[in-house]
């Protein structure tokens, strides 16, 4: 007997990430969680916002709700992650990535790039990872000492402009080299990433209260360790957080933040997300 459609809806969302089919993101090693799979629209072709309103900690007036578009493991979990950990209420729309929700017209008026994620705001919406973060943190921490906003900045700047701009080439080389040319690609970006985690180490060893949680940089820097140790796939693996002594320290940290691992959980990334994925 054929499954209700609200079934086979279900079953369908419960397969791997599709970005794996495509080999063009992160494929999600979990599978959605409970909560996102009773979460999700499952109109196809045209992207909605659902949902249930997920409330952190400090509830917050109507006027200031947020709608984060995401995709599970995407760059919007830095975005989930930075909204836990500020305990601000939002609710979340999922980018169907199987059906290229990001291409419709509906999601790229709100991100002409037709990235993930989107975060909307009461001011209009906003992309680019780095420029939510920057966005959130003027608009909800306390204004940093003059000295902090400078490190926050550059290190901001530099985790989105070339640390993960270069890691995407990993993910996405068809974009930047013939295929002939990805092996030999792969293997330079991989030194190109292992001198930005250098530096990040150094700098993490200097500065520890600037990567604590609580700092936009924190969720950015956990990620991208997480992504550098998972993918891509069929890669030999090149991250080890052992290497990196600093930085591991600030994954495990970050697992002990309850909000932090809200965020994981609600995207079913298990229970060590960030120094174990
Ligand atoms: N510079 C962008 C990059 C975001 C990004 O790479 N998003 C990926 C998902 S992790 C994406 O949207 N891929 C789908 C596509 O490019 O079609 C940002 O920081 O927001």
């Amino acid at each position: 007997m054929p499954l209700p459609p609200v079934l086979r809806k279900l079953q369908l969302r419960s397969i791997p990430f599709p970005g794996a089919l495509h080999g063009l993101c992160p494929p999600l090693q979990a599978k959605l969680n409970a909560v996102d799979r009773l979460n999700v629209g499952f109109e196809r072709h045209e992207h909605r916002v659902t949902r249930d309103t997920q409330r952190g900690h400090h509830a917050m007036e109507r006027s200031s709700m947020y709608v984060l578009h995401y995709a599970p493991d995407n760059a919007s979990l830095i975005i989930r992650l930075a909204l836990e950990e500020r305990g601000l209420s939002f609710t979340t729309a999922l980018v169907d990535r199987d059906a290229r929700d990001q291409d419709a017209p509906a999601y790229l008026a709100l991100n002409p790039t037709g990235q993930i994620p989107v975060l909307e705001t009461p001011d209009g919406p906003l992309f680019e990872t780095g420029a939510i973060l920057l966005w959130l943190a003027d608009r909800h921490d306390p204004a940093p000492s003059a000295a902090d906003r400078l490190d926050q900045l550059k290190w901001l700047f530099f985790l989105s402009n070339t640390a993960h701009a270069e890691l995407r080439q990993l993910f996405y080389a068809h974009l930047y080299v013939p295929h002939e040319a990805e092996p030999a690609h792969h293997a330079r970006v991989v030194l190109r990433m292992h001198r930005h985690f250098a530096l990040l180490e150094v700098e993490v060893e200097e500065k520890p209260r600037l990567w604590a949680a609580g700092s936009v940089l924190t969720p950015y820097l956990c990620v991208l360790m997480r992504w550098s140790v998972l993918y891509p796939d069929g890669q030999t693996p090149w991250f080890d957080h052992a290497r990196y002594p600093a930085l591991a320290a600030v994954a495990k940290a970050y697992e002990a933040v309850p909000a932090a691992m809200r965020a994981a959980d609600a995207e079913g990334l298990g229970p060590t997300p960030f120094s174990a994925p």
